[in-house]
């Protein structure tokens, strides 16, 4: 997989040499490119921002940037292909106003070949940048959660990571993912490991005495109970 990240916080992304994908990197699995908005400004000032239309507080990220950037990431649009969107890159702008990112989403983000994430920082940018992207990639609006976040930087790591891992050959132990997609979308059951007992705190006996099915119905008993209690929205 190809992944662009458009930021004017480019340092940001080192974090990713250091983490799972550091290694798929290395593998040539993950193809990672990190571009600064301001290498794509033409003042002197290397402005990415300006005051909204309408009034209003704070800034706007200007249009201008944007498209060059884009323009530098994607192939030229080739005529004959022209309106054809079907192969297409897929962008991703992280948005409080976005649809909530969910791991359906990354699963199905994990099978494209080349994603771009475009970070907004100040209010967010000219929406005639998501209309001009839309006719040259697949577009989409992505948000972590209902929080407010200061920009797209976080939220593209975050997403980078939950799609990473779902790339086959990422992970380094195929089965976690296997047992994942077998939780059925309840929480996890509690881990343990030795000792088995810890500052006056012991293991649940069930766990050591080698009985794989009491142990499989233990585990699916918490992760009920935890799903129950914490999640009951997950239950539905
Ligand atoms: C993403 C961003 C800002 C209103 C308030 C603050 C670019 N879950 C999330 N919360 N906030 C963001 C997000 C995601 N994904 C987010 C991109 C930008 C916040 N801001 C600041 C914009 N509008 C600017």
């Amino acid at each position: 997989m190809r992944i662009d990240i458009v930021t004017i916080f480019p340092e940001f992304f080192s974090a990713l040499d250091v983490s799972l994908l550091g290694k798929a990197r290395e593998s040539g699995l993950i193809e990672l490119a990190v571009h600064d908005l301001r290498d794509f400004t033409h003042d002197r000032h290397r402005s990415v921002d300006d005051t909204p239309y309408g009034g209003g507080a704070g800034m706007v990220m200007k249009p201008e940037p944007w498209g060059y950037a884009l323009d530098s990431i994607l192939d030229p649009l080739p005529e004959e292909r022209e309106a054809r969107l079907e192969g297409c890159p897929t962008i991703i702008f992280p948005s409080p106003a976005g649809e909530l990112f969910t791991q359906a989403m990354a699963q199905e983000l994990s099978a494209e070949p080349h994603l771009i994430f475009g970070c907004g920082r100040y209010e967010g940018i000219d929406e005639r940048v998501f209309e001009y992207a839309a006719s040259r990639a697949r577009v989409r609006l992505v948000s972590m959660g209902d929080y407010v976040l200061n920009g797209g930087e976080v939220a593209t790591m975050a997403m980078i990571e939950a799609i990473g891992r779902l790339i086959p050959g990422v992970v380094g132990n195929p089965q976690s993912l296997v047992e994942e997609s077998h939780s059925d979308g309840l929480l996890e059951y509690p881990s343990y490991t030795k000792p088995a007992e810890w500052r006056g705190l012991e293991v649940p006996p069930v766990l050591l005495n080698g009985n794989h099915g009491a142990i499989a119905a233990w585990r699916h008993e918490q992760q009920l109970e935890r799903t129950r209690r914490i999640r009951p929205d997950l239950l539905s």
